[in-house]
């Protein structure tokens, strides 16, 4: 869908109008991490202000010579020092005394824990570098980690930090092609994988999909398995080694390497809808500071909190925020390995009241699947220790997250809508939580030092109230460097379409106050009678009703219009699909955000295709609208859903 630059319609229409404001709470402001005059100082000189930043959050080797060198696109940040990652997030912390603090409560799915101080964390961290140092693995080698979300991942990660050794994390849900891919890809020499993981009450392996995944990459030479669920697996001599007999009985003790702040840190791979999945770049020192920076600043994290990132750590949002970002600030933080409505659609407001979370940060898709539960499952536990919440991954409708606000935060605790993509490697666009007056659905403002626009597709700044696309005006320390083996792909992909600028490939609206509203991928803005919608403002309007817990939009293609809008909904419990109400839900919409917007189909569904890290997968519903066979779908996290949907299409209402 290309936009006509000469045409007289806006880029993106920008339809829904939110009213509501929440400004920050006077007490919380005045103990808050960041205040206002960080814009202001990032402002005056971002080049200074990034240094100083990495002067005091960082610990170093060798102290940096230059902040940026910027050949447009490829940038390098704090040339000529040397530190390492793993002695930043962990070994420091033990230096200075909190060797005793909590690094990780770890909840496994059936129930079993573990408490991992900062000196626990770094003797595992050590004993797993000295395995990967013995099984061949030095500075610049890759290491591919297939791993569930057990206490393992992070210290595999970090062991790698520690060596000095590129990883790259594979999602536990991707099947042994794309493993092999993204192995092939990276060149990885050593694979940490697990025999298995719990989901939703039953064990799921791992170990046969690595198997069949190694067995079309030749630069593997071994394979470290971490025995979850102890009910042993097929090993193959030589080749695999048991975690339990190879990392145990190494020595807990393991010298940083350092490396040089532009050193490969970890790839990690996008899928992209066609073509090979894009190994994104991500180097030391900036993504280290662009972590600990917003994590201290968004989440204003203290030295007492109990953070929960609710992510996977096969994700960004787990890399920056469940590991990096936190331990980098000596954070206590929660992980639990399996699902939010194991064994009860209560589980995580369990673990809230018994850890005394503070802080917690999860995606639209969790809060929209609560709330199509109902509000009991929060009501029946103590959630007043949460002071903080944040949000990632979609945009969140504004009624997902008044919800968010009333049942989870007790109306109390600000919301942070973080935006912010794999390639950005930290939050760009947020609240600051002690600063900035919110707006249910807005993402607000570029965070201290980032440089944000909306333009039209000639590039030209659009006015206020207007949408269009997202572009990143001047380079951040966390920024990726680039895709790994392809720097022309990433020329083309990233800043060729405006430029001089990022192009996040999502558009945006800016209302008359300057706050930015997310409007989705812009390849799935629709066209209807000339007229270009984006898919959230109608999902918005949708999830409006009382009866809507999660809705997706996507154009049809129409002979009159160009496309229609088809929607895909999912009721809240205690509502039943019928005719009556589909027509009802339709003219929500057109009475909420106009007649453009009516959709001219509805299908009530259980379920969406989503990715695991739970966004909608409105590619695939195209596909299901069309009536067309599916495209890839190896990011999809449950392959029962389509078919689902597809026995019910018949149904869709004109
Ligand atoms: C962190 C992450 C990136 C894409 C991005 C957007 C969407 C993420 C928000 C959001 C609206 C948000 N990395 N996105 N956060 N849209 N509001 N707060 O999700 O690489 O997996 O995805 O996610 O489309 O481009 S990601």
């Amino acid at each position: 869908m290309q936009p006509d630059p000469t045409s007289s319609q806006p880029e993106i229409e920008a339809l829904l109008v939110e009213q509501r404001t929440f400004p920050p709470d006077p007490g919380f402001a005045a103990r808050a991490n960041a205040t206002a005059d960080l814009h202001a100082e990032a402002e005056r000189d971002v080049e200074a202000f990034w240094a100083a930043q990495a002067r005091e959050r960082i610990s170093w080797f060798t102290p940096f010579e230059t902040t940026l060198e910027w050949d447009l696109p490829f940038a390098r940040w704090f040339d000529g020092g040397t530190l390492n990652v793993a002695y930043n997030c962990v070994d420091r912390h033990v230096e200075r005394g909190l060797g005793e603090k909590v690094a990780y409560h770890w909840i496994g799915e059936p129930g079993d824990r573990q408490t991992i101080t900062y000196r626990d964390l770094q003797a595992r961290v050590n004993r797993a570098a000295n395995a990967l140092r013995e099984l061949g693995v030095a500075k610049g080698d890759r290491v591919a980690i297939y791993l569930p979300m057990i206490p393992e991942l992070p210290v595999a990660m970090l062991a790698c930090a520690k060596l000095g050794a590129p990883f790259t994390v594979v999602f536990g849900g991707f099947s042994s092609e794309a493993l092999a891919d993204r192995i092939n890809d990276a060149g990885a020499k050593v694979l940490v994988t697990a025999d298995g993981g719990w989901r939703r009450g039953r064990k799921v392996g791992l170990k046969h999909h690595a198997d069949a995944a190694v067995a079309s990459t030749p630069t593997i030479e071994h394979v470290l398995v971490v025995s979850r669920l102890r009910d042993g697996c097929h090993m193959v001599e030589g080749r695999d080694h048991w975690w339990g007999e190879t990392v145990d009985r190494q020595s807990d003790r393991c010298d940083p390497v350092p490396v040089e702040s532009e050193h490969l840190l970890y790839l990690l791979y996008t899928s992209g809808t066609t073509a090979k999945p894009k190994g994104i770049v991500h180097t030391t020192a900036g993504y280290l500071l662009g972590t600990s920076f917003t994590h201290h600043a968004v989440f204003d994290v203290k030295p007492d909190d109990v953070y929960w990132c609710a992510a996977d750590i096969g994700w960004v949002t787990g890399h920056s925020y469940i590991v990096f970002g936190p331990l980098a600030n000596a954070t206590t933080g929660i992980i639990y390995e399996g699902a939010p409505d194991t064994p009860a659609w209560d589980r995580w407001w369990q673990i809230v009241e018994e850890y005394g979370v503070t802080i917690l940060y999860t995606a639209p898709t969790a809060i929209r699947s609560f709330m199509k539960q109902g509000e009991a499952w929060p009501r029946g536990h103590d959630l007043s220790s949460l002071r903080l919440l944040g949000s990632v991954g979609e945009p969140i409708n504004p009624e997902a997250w008044l919800w968010y606000h009333t049942h989870v935060g007790g109306g109390r605790a600000p919301i942070v809508d973080t935006w912010w993509q794999t390639e950005t490697g930290s939050i760009l666009i947020s609240p600051l939580p002690g600063v900035t007056t919110t707006k249910p659905g807005s993402a607000t403002f570029p965070l201290p030092g980032i440089g944000a626009d909306v333009v039209d597709a000639a590039g030209v700044p659009v006015p206020p109230g207007g949408g269009g696309y997202l572009v990143i005006t001047r380079p951040w320390p966390s920024m990726l460097r680039g895709i790994y083996g392809d720097p022309e792909r990433y020329r083309e992909t990233y800043w060729s379409r405006f430029p001089g600028r990022y192009f996040a490939g999502d558009g945006a609206k800016r209302d008359e106050e300057g706050y930015f509203w997310l409007l989705g991928r812009v390849d799935d803005v629709m066209n209807v009678a000339g007229h270009r919608l984006s898919t959230i403002e109608v999902e918005s309007a949708l999830v409006d009703h009382p009866s809507v817990a999660e809705a997706a939009v996507v154009g049809k293609s129409d002979e009159v219009t160009g496309q229609a809008i088809f929607a895909f909904v999912i009721l809240r419990a205690g509502h039943e699909p019928s005719d009556a109400l589909a027509l009802q839900l339709r003219e929500h919409v057109a009475y909420v955000i106009g007649p453009i917007a009516r959709p001219r189909y509805l299908l009530f569904t259980p379920d969406l295709p989503k990715t695991r890290s739970g966004k909608i997968m409105r590619r695939l519903l195209r596909d299901i609208a069309e009536g067309r066979p599916l495209g890839d779908t190896t990011t999809l996290a449950d392959a029962t859903v389509v078919d689902t949907i597809r026995e019910n299409t018949g149904s869709a209402e004109d």
